[in-house]
């Protein structure tokens, strides 16, 4: 036993402890937990605000179900598997810290359940598998329309976010995914629709899957219409990574359909995009367009698999400044930008420096000279940009807009200019009417004058009667 530890004897049912400093227990008061899970059960309309949680051995330290409940400033941290569990539909999960959970940080959902502005950091520290379930997020399954929005999701020892034979609706946005082990988001089987599609759009994705072969990134598998849109890619093996299992009996599996990758910057990026196609599998009407790459420097993927791959100093050096595009594992089948064009992909994007403020210290704000203004295509979802502001008329490529504020600024400027120029015109009609009026009674005056002088007012007034 160490200092400041404890322990509980079942057999004895005696609690031993060991204070810190020398601390006399009889003489201060010790506080001990009767519960390792906080079980809410079935709730409407409750709000549970600054609670915290640690050190829960319990699978699941505090289970909400219900609906339309409000979890706020909660920090579910340090318990032994997944911090908050539980079916919750229309709920809200925001300002809270899940951090340093054995298994994962989040696997509380339901429909239109909304994740906002929490930290989810150096989750699964007990290490569990990524082909089982760990992770930032790990929902699964058949929950529509979540929103995952302004979270920082970073240091899990998994994927960041990972969506599990989901269903369609889901918003994905604003995000700032880094420095997890494997893919900064996993889209899983999780089919959108044309009507419904899943989208992943404004996000900052870097320094992921660091060691991997081509992760770190979004990966799309066996997934349908899922549009990701304007984000940044920066410093990964992997950028966005699409793929169906042609192996797998289950017919979901087997289909890609209907994604879309546009208005991404892929900064430092071994393989920016691959759309894996095969025998055995449906893959149709997936779209990359309008993107920005561009590997200034050198990507650390080869390098980091030198050893493990027993690649020459020669080929480590020949690959860490090139990028490619694959049609297949990209191990086989590596293409270059002309020919991933020449497949139809991309035909509207461009190799390009995009010109950031400052991305070794993960300022990814364009500059003025940025060859991203203004080269994307205007998409439906990404009327704004990361930081809320409406993008201009021509889309910017990647997650800031480089003169929103400046244009909206412009454009508040233009509504008052045309307010007042709109009051200055009624005035002048006010004045001359007035003025136009003056001269009308003038006139009369003037007419009664030369014509009636004589005639009294009590006449007129007798004249008026007789009506
Ligand atoms: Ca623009």
């Amino acid at each position: 036993m160490i200092e400041g530890d404890f322990y509980y004897e079942n057999k004895t049912g005696l609690l031993y402890i060991f204070p810190p400093n020398n601390l006399n227990p009889n003489e201060e008061n010790i506080e001990v937990g009767l519960y390792t899970y906080l079980n809410l059960n079935k709730q409407r309309y409750v709000k549970i605000k600054n609670l915290t949680i640690r050190y829960s051995s319990s699978k699941h330290p505090l289970t909400l179900q219900g609906n339309n409940n409000i979890i706020e400033n909660l920090d579910v941290s340090y318990n032994s598997f997944i911090a908050l569990a539980g079916y919750c539909h229309n709920c809200t999960i925001r300002n809270s810290k899940l951090n340093f959970n054995g298994n994962s940080a989040a696997g509380m959902f339901g429909n239109f359940t909304i994740y906002e502005n929490n930290i989810i950091k150096g989750n699964n520290y007990r290490n569990f598998s990524m082909s089982w379930s760990c992770g930032g997020f790990k929902f699964i399954p058949n929950i529509y329309n979540m929103i995952i929005r302004d979270n920082v999701v970073r240091d899990n020892l998994c994927f960041g976010i990972w969506f599990d034979t989901m269903g369609g609706g889901h918003i994905i946005e604003r995000n700032i995914i880094t420095n997890n082990s494997g893919y900064g988001v996993m889209i899983e089987i999780s089919n959108g629709t044309r009507e419904n599609p899943i989208i992943i759009r404004n996000n900052i994705i870097y320094n992921n899957g660091i060691g991997t072969w081509w992760e770190g990134g979004v990966y799309i598998s066996s997934s349908d219409y899922v549009y990701v849109l304007n984000n940044l890619f920066y410093n990964l093996p992997g950028g966005v990574i699409a793929k169906a299992d042609p192996n797998n009996p289950d017919m979901r599996r087997k289909t890609l359909i209907g994604n879309k990758i546009i208005n991404n910057i892929f900064l430092n990026v071994s393989f920016p995009i691959a759309i894996k196609r095969e025998d055995g599998v449906l893959v149709k009407n997936n779209t990359a367009d309008y993107n920005l790459f561009f590997n200034p420097d050198k990507t650390r993927m080869w390098r980091d698999m030198k050893e493990e791959w027993g690649l020459s100093e020669e080929k480590v050096r020949e690959m860490e400044s090139k990028m490619f595009w694959c049609d297949s594992w990209c191990s086989g089948s590596r293409k270059s930008f002309e020919e991933w064009r020449g497949l139809g992909f991309d035909l509207h994007s461009i190799i390009a420096d995009p010109k950031l403020r400052n991305p070794s210290n993960y300022d990814f704000h364009l500059t003025e000279n940025s060859p991203a203004i203004d080269s994307g295509i205007n998409v439906r979802y990404v009327e704004k940009d990361i930081e809320g502001n409406y993008r201009d008329s021509n889309y910017d490529v990647g997650p800031y807009e480089f003169d929103s504020q400046m244009s909206n600024a412009q454009t508040e400027n233009k509504v008052g200019k045309k307010e007042r120029k709109t009051l200055f015109i009624y005035l002048i009609i006010i004045i001359l009417s007035l003025i136009f009026l003056f001269l009308i009674i003038w006139l009369i005056i003037i007419i009664r004058k030369e014509v009636g002088g004589e005639v009294e007012v009590g006449e007129n007034n007798n004249i008026q009667e007789e009506y």
